[in-house]
Order: structure tokens, then C-alpha cells, then sequence
């Protein structure tokens, strides 16, 4: 005991945050206390208006009753089940309502606690998948630079972002890139998606060819970049991985975790830009990010590959203890009712055109090099300070927090990701308060 902190009920120094300057927080901490719809409620009593669905998985806006009321409810009848070797109706209920919205031939659900622990899941799933028709020796995953794809150990090795892996040695074997679709010379300003750079789904014949297709697992790409700073894909980029995958017996994943239950104002990004992959990761909006919950997609034949050897035998070794939890589920099936309900995936189409206008109306804001956007997703890029890239974007976040809207900054990009839920004042209130901000930070 001797060496334990001495602590006050407030104090700060015994949670390590992730992914946060834990220095600069907790001499001015940003701290909330309470939500409701489109707002949090801040340790002094103000409101911030949620631009970014909290990390981007608050679809349908914070503390919707009936979201709430299912997990009391159920934390009451069955908090626990085993997960292996046991069952419990509502995770089988859930899947088979996530299936009714995935694309076709997606019929299988595996769950996991996050968006990282589905990522390993299905790189898992991809490899034993070869294994198990005999193909072995396809062991290689191609990931994308800039991709984000979690921080497990699978994610960070197909992941490109630096910071995320240079710190933690030599990661998977075996993994490969893609090159990122950022192509600022050729596509600034752009509503959409970009005109230039379905060429760069080609480079993925360039490492075929380098590693041979027999070697080639699956490839793993971000269907729109979300964490690196939104980078929306070229048109027919996606269709053209999708072709070269089918030719070379290469699965493709799409890692939904941002872009799944309704950001783009479909359920999934595949149903959006009409490619279908072989395997889908999903998180976050899942459960409205209120309780943990991550759900992996798997075609009927990979699934299928795998049920065969004697009935008694475990088919996949794989597994969360928390895979399925009563509640998670509970909050699921609570949370598409709330999508279905509210037509909120339809609100987002709809919302979508003035979102865009919107945003593009901060083309001449102070520091502004760039605007992106795609159903209810944005970004504005701002010029780096010379020598100090990542500090004007993080003055951004911090005044716009204290003026009352709560943006996302990665490295000098401001992200957007509202809950679906979200009005047209609140859009002119993000708009406007983003272009005084601008206005005032160095
Ligand atoms: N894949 C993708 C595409 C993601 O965006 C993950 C996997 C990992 O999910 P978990 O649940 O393990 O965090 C993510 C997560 C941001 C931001 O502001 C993005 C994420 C998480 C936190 C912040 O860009 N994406």
C-alpha cells in the first residue's frame, strides 16, 4: 500500500487517457457530465453541441430512451451468459436483424467488444478461411497507408498510420500496402467523391504481381478514410479493388467500423458505392456507442468453408468472453429499432446535400486548404503552422470546445460526424462557430 497515489475523489493522475495529451488535459481538463439528442452538458453547467456523434458512433443522438430503457431492463433479467458453448436468444435475435441490413450474401455475424477486436477478427477469419479450403500458403494481408484499422496488433500491421505503429516493433509478418488516395493536386474542394484516382486500385496488381496471388490472404481498406482525416475514395476506385480481388481469389474487406449503421445514409458503406466485400467490420454505431459491441460480416461460403469435420468439434478458435453480451445485444437490437423507427439512415440522405453546402461555405475561412465530404462525414484541412503541424488544428478543437461545439482534430484536419439526428440550425451553428474559430486561433 505504500506506494499507492495518495488520492482525492477528483483527482486526475491515475487514469492514463488514450490517445490524448494527458499533460495539457489535466491542467485544464474538458470534462462532461451529461447528455441529451444533440448535446453534452459540460462540468460548469454549459452545453456542447455533439459534432462528431462522440467518436463517431452516437448515431442516433445521446441518451434515447428506449436505448436506455432496454439495457436496464435487460441488466436485470440476464446481465451474464457464457458465450462459449452457451446461448442466449438476443444475440441470435441480433444477428439476424443485422443480416436483414447487410448486403447480400453477408448472412453470417460475429461479435466482438470493438471496432480493433473485429479487425483481428476477420483478418482471422481470412486466413483460417484459406486454410481451411487448402490454400495455406495465402497468408499475406494488404493494408492501405493512412488506413485505420484499430490498434490491436492485426490492425496497426494492415493500418497506416505512423504514429500508431512505429512505436511497437516489427508487428505482423507478412503485410503489404496499398498507397492512400489522397491526391490533393488533383482533387481540393471536391463535393463527393474525388474524379481523379481510380487508377490507384492498380497498385494492387503491382503487389500481386511483387508477392504472387497465391500468397495474398485479403486485402483491408477504410471504404472512406475516417481517423487519417476523411479521405473519400475516387470514383470506381472501389469497384476496381473489388474486380482485381475477384480475379486473383483475394477476400476484400471493408472495415465499416466509421462508415457502418447509417453514416452515409445507407446501412453500410458497401450498399452506398454498390461493391460488395466478402467480409464487413462494424463497431460503434452498432450500439450507439453506448455499450461495447463490435459485429464482423462474413459471406455465406466463407462461413460455410468452415463447418465441416466432426459436429462435436469448435469449428473456429476464436472468441471474446463478452461476444454477444446479453446487454450489448440488448442495446443493438434497441438501437436499430431506433434507426428503423426515426428513418434516420433516410435523414442522413436527406440531410446530406446541406451538410455539404454548408460545409463548402468555409471555402474562404482563415487557414482553409481543403473541404471534403460525403453523407453526414466532413473534414476541413487547415494550413499547418510551419514547424508545428497538428497545433493550429488542436487550438481549433480546444477554442471551439469552450465557444460550444465539439469537433475532431487529427493531425491539421478538423473532422465532422454528426448524430443523424442532427437540425439545420445546429448545422448553421457548427458552420458558423468553426469560422470564428478559425478566425481567432493563430
Ligand atoms: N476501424 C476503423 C475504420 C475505425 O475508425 C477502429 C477500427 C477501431 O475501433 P475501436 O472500437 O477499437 O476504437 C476504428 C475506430 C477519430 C476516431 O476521431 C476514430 C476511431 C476511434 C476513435 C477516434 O477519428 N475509429
Amino acid at each position: 500500500m505504500s506506494n499507492r497515489l495518495s488520492v482525492t475523489p477528483n483527482d486526475l493522475r491515475a487514469f492514463w487517457m488514450p490517445f490524448t495529451a494527458n499533460r495539457q488535459f489535466k491542467q485544464n481538463p474538458r470534462m462532461f457530465v451529461a447528455s441529451r439528442g444533440m448535446h453534452y452538458t459540460t462540468a460548469d453547467g454549459r452545453e456542447v453541441l455533439d459534432g462528431t456523434a462522440g467518436l463517431w458512433c452516437v448515431n442516433a443522438g445521446h441518451c434515447r430512451p428506449k436505448i436506455t430503457e432496454a439495457i436496464q431492463r435487460q441488466a436485470a433479467e440476464l446481465d451474464y451468459a457464457p458465450a462459449f458453448q452457451m446461448g442466449h436468444p438476443k444475440a441470435f435475435e441480433l444477428a439476424n436483424r443485422l443480416v436483414d441490413i447487410s448486403p447480400d450474401g453477408l448472412n453470417h455475424v460475429f461479435f466482438t467488444n470493438s471496432g480493433s477486436e473485429s479487425v483481428d477478427t476477420a483478418l482471422k477469419i481470412a486466413l483460417a478461411y484459406h486454410r481451411v479450403r487448402g490454400e495455406g500458403s495465402r497468408f499475406r494481408l494488404i493494408g492501405r497507408e493512412r488506413g485505420y484499422h484499430g490498434v490491436n496488433f492485426g490492425g496497426i500491421s494492415v493500418g497506416g498510420i505512423v504514429a500508431n505503429r512505429k512505436m511497437f516493433g516489427t508487428l505482423l509478418t507478412g503485410v503489404d500496402h496499398l498507397q492512400h488516395t489522397h491526391l490533393p493536386a488533383r482533387n481540393r474542394f471536391v463535393r463527393g467523391e474525388p474524379e481523379h484516382g481510380a487508377e490507384l486500385a492498380d497498385e494492387l496488381e503491382r503487389i500481386v504481381a511483387l508477392h504472387d496471388a497465391s500468397t495474398i490472404a485479403a486485402v483491408i481498406v477504410e471504404p472512406v478514410a475516417g481517423s487519417t482525416g476523411v479521405l473519400i475514395p475516387p470514383k470506381g476506385y472501389l469497384k476496381r479493388l473489388r474486380e482485381i480481388c475477384d480475379k486473383h481469389g483475394i477476400l476484400l474487406i471493408f472495415d465499416e467500423v466509421i462508415t457502418g449503421y447509417g453514416r452515409l445514409g445507407a446501412s453500410f458503406a458497401a450498399e452506398y458505392f454498390e461493391v460488395t466485400p466478402d467480409i464487413i467490420t462494424t463497431a460503434k454505431g452498432l450500439t450507439n456507442g453506448v455499450i461495447p459491441m463490435g459485429a464482423v460480416f462474413v459471406r455465406d461460403e466463407i462461413h460455410d468453408a468452415f463447418m465441416t469435420g466432426p459436429e462435436h468439434l469448435i469449428e473456429f478458435f476464436h472468441g471474446y468472453t463478452y461476444s454477444g453480451n446479453p446487454i450489448a445485444s440488448a442495446a443493438g437490437l434497441a438501437t436499430l429499432d431506433t434507426y428503423r423507427e426515426e428513418g434516420l439512415f433516410e435523414r442522413a440522405t436527406e440531410l446530406a446535400p446541406y451538410w455539404e453546402d454548408a460545409l463548402h461555405s468555409l471555402k474562404d475561412a482563415r487557414h482553409v486548404i481543403d473541404i471534403r465530404n460525403i453523407g453526414l462525414i466532413g473534414a476541413v484541412e487547415l494550413e499547418p503552422i510551419a514547424g508545428h503541424p497538428t497545433k493550429r488544428a488542436f487550438s481549433a478543437f480546444v477554442r471551439a470546445f469552450e465557444k460550444g461545439i465539439l469537433i475532431r482534430t487529427t493531425g491539421d484536419i478538423i473532422a465532422l460526424s454528426p448524430p443523424l439526428i442532427i437540425e439545420k440550425p445546429h448545422i448553421d451553428q457548427l458552420v458558423a462557430t468553426l469560422r470564428e474559430v478559425l478566425a481567432e486561433v493563430e
